[in-house]
């Protein structure tokens, strides 16, 4: 991409609304733009690191055996009625009333929508264990929407469903989506550790969240040090495996952790105090196995194998996948702007002329540009007429991985030089043999 064809509406100035980094690194970079109180439109820059999340996540439910489907944003207020929840939910949802005067709502969370789907199509346990997932627009009208993304009205959420015979099988699949979000996030670059949760509007009474550690994080948490060490790395995973899976999830929510909400002090204190820690963090997902609440009040009954029937079990399990664009970068930046890790960057490379209108230059630059995008590379091309210190301070501020700098005194000697974003250090790499070197510096 040619920057001068992009569309990245940078912003001089630190905008005034944003309390916390990420919020002043989003609108500072045109990733998003505000159109009301916690209501973003998503720009090219930003949406692009949203569909890099969103992928990520699909990849890991799909490797968990969980299966796509897509769900509507507006739902009818009747299926709320059902199981309840019409009233309960109070003014965080938003209801709407169509033409015909029949209640419709924008839906915050689609137990009821799904609990629908399962009911007309299956009856069997022989159709048994189902996650049916999609990721969706969401809307809660928050008392405080705030931090951009962090807390907003509309948000992307990815949100499954597990359907079950019985109650072994549902704590598998909630152990099974258990590991898939610590594998998603992990392929983020983000350690979010699971913590012993409430579980609020949507009920039930086992459930974790996933928190990210952050001074800015609007949660307060309480944990044993241990349980940061631990992590999935490159195991692999067999989702089939019950046994296996239970003792994943067992080493991971063994150690004390805990938000404020379920936070136990006389428990705490039995650590001993060099392992007690508090800190603050982002809630980036919650699992919750609630049971039969939704398929009693709804009716979605199941034949067992004696033939008697039975409510089928359930699980909800979430993902806030905007809130991840935030969680990210509050993780990942300094004083100049963004770092993003490359799994999600926008742009793996930048390719920066440090002398517009100088033919050579501008002749080496395509040249690379054309290489790289050749060999499917997603690199930007910043050809505008600015100072070399504007381009620089741009592509900081935006975070992209590598900066591929190209100036006539260094290919006069038959260089270019390739900057990392995360530490600063600087490579030169001889330009004759700039397309397989480059190449090779840019895959690691
Ligand atoms: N139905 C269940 C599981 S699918 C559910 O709705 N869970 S939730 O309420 O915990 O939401 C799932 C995730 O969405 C949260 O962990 C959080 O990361 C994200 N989320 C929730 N509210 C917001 C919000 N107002 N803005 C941005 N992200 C949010």
């Amino acid at each position: 991409m040619y920057l001068t064809k992009y569309f990245l509406p940078i912003l001089k100035e630190n905008p005034s609304e944003a309390q916390i980094t990420s919020h002043r690194l989003m609108l500072r970079s045109g990733m998003i733009k505000q159109s009301s109180a916690g209501i973003y439109s998503w720009l090219p820059l930003g949406l692009k690191v949203l569909k890099k999340i969103e992928q990520i996540v699909i990849e890991e439910q799909v490797a968990a055996g969980h299966i796509p489907i897509l769900m509507p944003t507006i739902q009818p207020a009747d299926l709320w009625k059902e199981s309840g929840r019409l009233n309960d939910y109070g003014s965080e949802m938003l209801r709407i009333e169509d033409r015909h005067g029949r209640g419709m709502l924008y839906g915050p969370t689609n137990e009821e929508l799904v609990t629908d789907i399962f009911r007309s199509h299956i009856t069997s346990y022989k159709d048994l264990p189902k996650t049916l997932f999609h990721i969706q627009w969401k809307f809660r009208d928050e008392v405080r929407p705030r931090f951009g993304v962090m807390r907003g009205r509309e948000f992307f959420m990815k949100d499954g469903y597990s359907f079950d015979m019985d109650r072994e099988s549902a704590i598998h699949s909630y152990n099974r989506h258990m590991i898939s979000y610590l594998r998603t996030y992990e392929r983020l670059g983000l350690q979010a550790i699971p913590m012993k949760a409430d579980t609020g509007p949507i009920g039930g009474d086992y459930s974790h969240e996933f928190l990210v550690l952050a001074e800015t994080g609007e949660s307060e948490v309480f944990y044993d040090k241990k349980v940061t060490d631990s992590s999935l790395g490159e195991r692999k995973i067999d989702y089939s495996d019950k046994q296996g899976i239970a003792a994943i999830v067992e080493s991971f929510t063994q150690p004390y952790a805990r938000t404020d909400e379920t936070h136990d002090q006389n428990l705490f204190n039995k650590l001993p105090p060099e392992r007690r820690l508090s800190a603050r963090g982002i809630e980036v997902g919650q699992i919750f196995y609630f049971g039969t609440k939704y398929s009693e009040s709804m009716n979605a009954e199941i034949v067992l194998p004696d033939g008697k029937r039975t409510f089928v079990e359930m699980g909800s399990h979430g993902i806030g996948v905007s809130r991840l664009v935030g969680a990210l970068i509050e993780a990942n930046h300094d004083d100049l702007g963004i770092i993003w890790p490359t799994p999600v960057a926008p742009f793996l490379a930048v390719i920066i002329n440090l002398k517009h209108g100088d033919k050579k230059t501008e002749k080496v630059c395509e040249k690379i540009y054309e290489n790289l995008v050749s060999a499917g590379l997603d690199v930007l091309y910043d050809d505008r007429d600015e100072r070399v210190g504007v381009k620089f301070a741009t592509m900081d501020l935006i975070g992209i991985p590598w900066q591929i700098i190209v100036g006539p005194r260094d290919l006069s000697e038959g260089f270019i030089e390739l900057k990392f974003r995360k530490d600063g250090k600087r490579t030169r790499i001889s330009f004759s043999d700039c397309s397989s070197e480059l190449l090779n510096a840019l895959r690691v």
